[in-house]
């Protein structure tokens, strides 16, 4: 069994596996140097096999416990036939969102737009380099994407003023998000995907209802994973209450941002947790980076823990610093 499943399934407390959100990224200087070549993110994301070589990156360099494949969590509505563009130092830019359109498409376009996704997994699953190791497979969830699809742009500040009027719009996006999630989700597993983690990114932005964008639309994901046999972690990254969270959505690992003191959730939350760590003290040095990570593995010492951040890695980390922090929670007794 992989080591992370071993704190997820055995509820084993002696191990700290550690994987890194989004470790084949911009902080390795070998990514920079393929996405320099390939201006255009998303046909990167769709050549199966540059993005083959970018998952296995950070693998080659630092043997995480984990692999989560390069991808996004926007192809999923570049596959339901939004447009979407990432601009050089703005991020992402999605064109008009069309309901009819996506009301009418068929299952298999959907599928077939993302087939590179699924022929990453299945060229992946059996590789050498993986061997007792989780591929991670994931989605957003269908708030953090319904954000995206209506705002077009980053929320990063703020939502547009129009964007809570049209709830018949907004209950129609959940709904058919739903459908297409599922069937991401399962050609994920299919294709090879060992775990999926669920990215509510944005889920810091809902404070009212809740239950109808938070806590339902991922339960039915949960459950669905959950159903066809794979373990799935989320992350609804800004929530006020974790404990409750877990409760309504009964996901089988919770990752917890930065702003939760991890002492609060000791003997609330009993599922096992990952994460945590704020990025930025990647950016400061060793003693400091010491001190925290010591802080997290201290208070999780008898709980299943799996070491991670509490957002991405920021682009500007040191590579020094992340081998530094493997080999504290390594090391760490
Ligand atoms: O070179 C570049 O400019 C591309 C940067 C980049 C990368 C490396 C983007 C654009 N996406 C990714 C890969 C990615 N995205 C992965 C796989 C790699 C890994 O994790 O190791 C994953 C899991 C994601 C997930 C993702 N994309 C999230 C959820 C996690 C999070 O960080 O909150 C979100 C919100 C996105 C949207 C997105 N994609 C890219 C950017 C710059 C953004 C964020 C834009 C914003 O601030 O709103």
């Amino acid at each position: 069994m992989t080591p992370i499943k071993e704190c997820l399934i055995n509820n084993k407390t002696d191990i700290n596996p550690i994987w890194l959100m989004r470790q084949a990224g911009r902080y390795l200087p070998e990514f920079r140097e393929i996405r320099k070549k390939n201006p255009n993110f998303i046909d990167l994301c769709l050549n199966e096999e540059l993005s083959e070589t970018i998952t296995l990156q950070p693998i080659d360099r630092f043997d995480f416990d984990a692999a989560i494949i390069f991808s996004d969590i926007l192809m999923i509505p570049y596959g339901m036939g939004q447009d979407v563009e990432f601009k050089k130092n703005f991020g992402p830019k999605l064109g008009n969102l069309n309901i009819n359109n996506i009301l009418d498409l068929d299952e298999n376009d959907f599928k077939s737009r993302l087939d590179p996704i699924y022929r990453l997994l299945e060229n992946l699953k059996n590789n050498k380099k993986l061997k007792n190791k989780d591929l991670i497979g994931f989605v957003g969830a269908p708030w953090t994407l319904l954000v995206y699809m209506l705002n077009k742009l980053s929320p990063k500040n703020g939502l547009s003023k129009v964007f809570f009027h049209d709830k018949d719009l907004i209950s129609k996006t959940l709904k058919i998000l739903d459908k297409f999630i599922k069937i991401h989700i399962r050609k994920q597993i299919e294709s090879g995907a060992t775990l999926i983690q669920i990215f509510d990114s944005w889920a810091g932005l809902v404070n009212k209802d809740l239950s109808k964008y938070l806590y339902e639309p991922t339960t039915s994901l949960v459950e669905y994973t959950k159903s066809l046999g794979v373990p799935v972690i989320c992350f609804p990254r800004g929530i006020s209450d974790y404990n409750k969270f877990c409760d309504e959505v009964r996901p089988n690992m919770i990752n917890i941002d930065y702003n939760i003191e991890p002492k609060d959730l000791l003997n609330k939350i009993k599922i096992p947790i990952q994460g945590g760590l704020d990025p930025k003290i990647l950016l400061t040095n060793r003693e400091n980076l010491n001190l925290e990570v010591n802080k997290y593995l201290r208070v999780f010492k008898d709980h299943p823990y799996v070491f991670n951040l509490g957002h991405g890695i920021l682009p500007e980390t040191k590579i020094e610093m992340v081998h530094e922090l493997i080999k504290i929670v390594r090391d760490f007794t």
